[in-house]
């Protein structure tokens, strides 16, 4: 900050200078000097007072103690739920006006882009914990538009646990670490969790999908996100219609194996993280499609289910997706704290033109969302924290409050008001927000809607859209977690309502657990389950765009390895637009049979083969025989074959392929002529070889 000479003398016609208006910015780069935090020049960093260099730290030590007490203070009350997340900038643009249907200014323009900051989040985890745990993700995008702030709190499962507000805190409290023991962190496989969902019969659509693979997703650039709620549109007549908001990602979405989420967890926790700022970085903008389900009033009646019920979705096939526009995250936070950690999504936040229903869920987060960010962030004056503040002008007469940064002036806070100066804040009628003018009648009452009884209906329609694979790892899923419950009523209970989702999926279950199953435990259904149709737009394995771009192929090289082979592999990669890591046993790199260096990105431990869709052995008969004997050379292979990789390799490498168990099948490419690099690359095109899985693993 420019520092301000002070005026000589001071009276009465030469008033203190004024503050300027951004007190609150750090020093700028041209102003080297290390300060405290009220700008006194420190002469060294190194040392704290003392009396003589091996005497005791004094107490006057002003400096010290101004350094330690802010460290002290660094962390926040983290979230209750949500509170590990990574975050980027971008912007989102319409793909053309959609003034039909909504008069959201940022809707309006294709020309116009809108800044936003988007956060993507596990759930049940601290902020400290790790990326893939089975869980839901968060997708909140704050919108900074030109009619304030809009919030889309999203997440990439488009039903919810439970229908009523009332119940969050108690199925959170389920997921989270048992309060006696303070385990399992980041993890729903326990018998709390568990016991609440199997008495909890609303939760078994959205179990379906948190057991699915959108619970392990492959990366944050590949999620789908959903707002969960029914949200309204209102167009600039008044006309209001329901929407559902959908996020697609352009790459198409993906998800990792079970297997392979528990050994990245360990490998690297910040593996989503790190993805998300890498694509960034290099580059590649990760970009997602916004679009709506439009659902008019006179079409409520016809839906089988309740709009305000959260634990239901409209198939596509039945209301098709409206586009609206692209977000593009372009730009990576500054800092992690200022940014990812401070920004605050309310729910509330809605702009002209966006309504909400009354959804119950939906009713509870819009006074939840608010008052956990005066808690968290201290304070009621958050939103001028640079990553919440409103990028249009912003004005009222709120004042003063724990943080306050802005230096109102004047003496009137207020309205009305005849001595306000000109230009103070007033209403406006024409393009201030008004809310959907809804006729509301009803006798104050404690009680579910009849409409939202039918629990199983729409978890099965789930289950019975999924392709084999998918279904098989919904049971793994179950069988595991349940596996991990160790009160045997509540595994029994759990086996009552899978029944009513499908008796196959039941029985595989019961199987996997070794329960019979007489065992289970019957269920009466409030609503007996209907068979709904199928929504193939449901599975990732029908979607799967069988793309390499935005993937990661590794390429393990050993000294000696054919240098043509390797610059061959690496363009076809490259040109399929894939990105590529180097592994070499040592991180010294590898030198190619012409003499030449190739650096590496990883060493063989550091980058193990979970890390990549694609990989690639390029090794010199020489170096084999070390590699055969080397647990993690072996082990890589392995994974990589177990985790239904395609697998290209040089002749000389067979016998580690050999040493790994691998039997070839159409996912492990010999690369013995110049032809074979297409046929890899075919291959890997076209992702995972599900095929492989029965082979491999008894239920999936
Ligand atoms: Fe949240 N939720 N939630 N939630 N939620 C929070 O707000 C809450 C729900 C979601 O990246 C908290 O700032 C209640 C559904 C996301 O900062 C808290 C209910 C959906 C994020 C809160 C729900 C979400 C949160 C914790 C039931 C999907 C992270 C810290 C009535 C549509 C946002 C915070 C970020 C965060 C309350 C249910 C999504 C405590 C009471 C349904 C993505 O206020």
């Amino acid at each position: 900050m420019a520092s301000k000479k002070a005026p000589r003398s001071l009276s009465a016609t030469a008033p203190t200078p004024k503050l300027p208006a951004e007190t609150h910015q750090v020093a700028s780069e041209g102003d080297p000097n290390l300060t405290t935090n009220h700008g006194l020049p420190i002469s060294d960093n190194q040392n704290s007072l003392k009396a003589g260099v091996r005497g005791p730290v004094l107490m006057e030590d002003f400096i010290l103690r101004e350094k330690i007490t802010h460290f002290d203070h660094e962390r926040i009350p983290e979230r209750i739920v949500h509170a590990r997340g990574s975050g980027a900038h971008g912007y989102f643009q319409p793909y053309e006006s959609a003034a039909d249907i909504t008069e959201a200014a940022f809707l309006q323009d294709p020309k116009k882009k809108t800044e936003v900051f988007a956060r993507f989040s596990t759930v049940a985890g601290g902020a400290g914990s790790v990326d893939l745990p089975r869980d839901v993700r968060g997708f909140a995008v704050k919108f900074y538009t030109s009619q304030g702030n809009f919030d889309l709190v999203g997440n990439n499962i488009p039903v919810f646990f439970i229908q009523d507000a009332m119940k969050f805190p108690d199925v959170v409290h389920a997921v989270k670490m048992e309060p006696d023991r303070g385990f399992p962190q980041a993890a729903s496989a326990h018998a709390t969790f568990w016991d609440f969902i199997s008495l909890t019969p609303e939760s078994m659509h959205m179990i379906m999908w948190a057991m699915s693979d959108r619970a392990i997703p492959r990366s944050l650039r590949m999620i789908e996100g959903f707002g969960v709620h029914t949200f309204r549109f209102i167009n600039a007549e008044g006309v209001s219609r329901f929407v559902k908001f959908h996020w697609r990602p352009t790459i198409g979405s993906a998800a990792v194996v079970w297997d392979e989420a528990m050994k990245i967890s360990g490998a690297d926790p910040d593996f989503h993280r790190r993805d998300l700022w890498q694509a960034i970085e290099r580059g590649d903008f990760p970009e997602w499609e916004l679009g709506v389900q439009v659902i008019e009033e006179s079409q409520v009646e016809q839906l089988d289910f309740d709009l305000l019920d959260p634990t239901k979705l409209i198939p596509e096939e039945i209301i098709p997706i409206r586009p609206l526009g692209k977000m593009v995250l372009n730009r990576n936070p500054d800092n992690h704290f200022a940014e990812t950690e401070q920004v605050a999504f309310c729910p509330s936040h809605i702009v002209p033109g966006i309504g909400f229903s009354d959804d119950p869920l939906l009713q509870g987060r819009l006074f939840s969302y608010l008052d956990t960010q005066l808690m968290r962030l201290g304070g009621p004056n958050f939103h001028q924290i640079p990553i919440n503040a409103p990028r249009c002008p912003f004005a009222n007469n709120q004042r003063d409050g724990l943080r306050q940064m802005h230096v109102h002036k004047g003496r009137v806070a207020y309205e009305p008001s005849q001595i306000s100066p000109p230009g103070a804040p007033r209403e406006c009628p024409v393009h201030g927000f008004r809310t959907n003018p809804e006729v509301e009648t009803g006798e104050k009452i404690r009680k579910r809607s009849e409409t939202f009884a039918d629990h199983y209906s729409q978890a099965r329609l789930f289950y019975r859209s999924m392709r084999p694979p998918e279904q098989n790892h919904i049971a793994s899923a179950l069988a595991f977690e349940l596996s991990k419950v160790e009160i045997i009523e509540i595994r029994n209970r759990m086996l009552g309502h899978l029944g009513h989702i499908d008796a196959g999926l039941q029985e595989t279950v019961a199987d996997a657990l070794g329960i019979p199953l007489e065992d289970a435990v019957r269920i009466k259904p409030a609503v007996p389950p209907r068979d709904l149709d199928p929504s193939p737009s449901l599975s990732l394995i029908s979607k799967d765009p069988h793309t390499l771009k935005g993937r990661k192929a590794g390429i393990l090289i050993t000294d000696g390895a054919d240098p043509d082979q390797f610059a061959a592999i690496l363009a076809a990669l490259k040109k399929a637009k894939a990105t590529v890591d180097v592994i070499a046993p040592r991180i010294g790199g590898a030198t190619t049979s012409d003499g030449a260096l190739v650096p590496a990105d990883h060493s063989l431990t550091g980058g193990p083969s979970y890390f990549f869709d694609t990989v690639v052995i390029l090794a010199a008969a020489d170096a084999v025989p070390d590699l055969v004997r080397e647990a993690a050379a072996v082990n890589w292979v392995r994974d990589a074959f177990g985790h239904l990789k395609v697998i290209a390799y040089s002749p000389a490498a067979s016998p580690l392929i050999k040493a790994a168990g691998v039997d070839p099948d159409g996912g492990t490419i010999l690369l013995d002529a110049p032809k074979s690099v297409k046929t890899y690359i075919a291959a890997a095109r076209a992702g995972r070889r599900w095929d492989r899985e029965p082979t491999l693993r008894s239920v999936g």
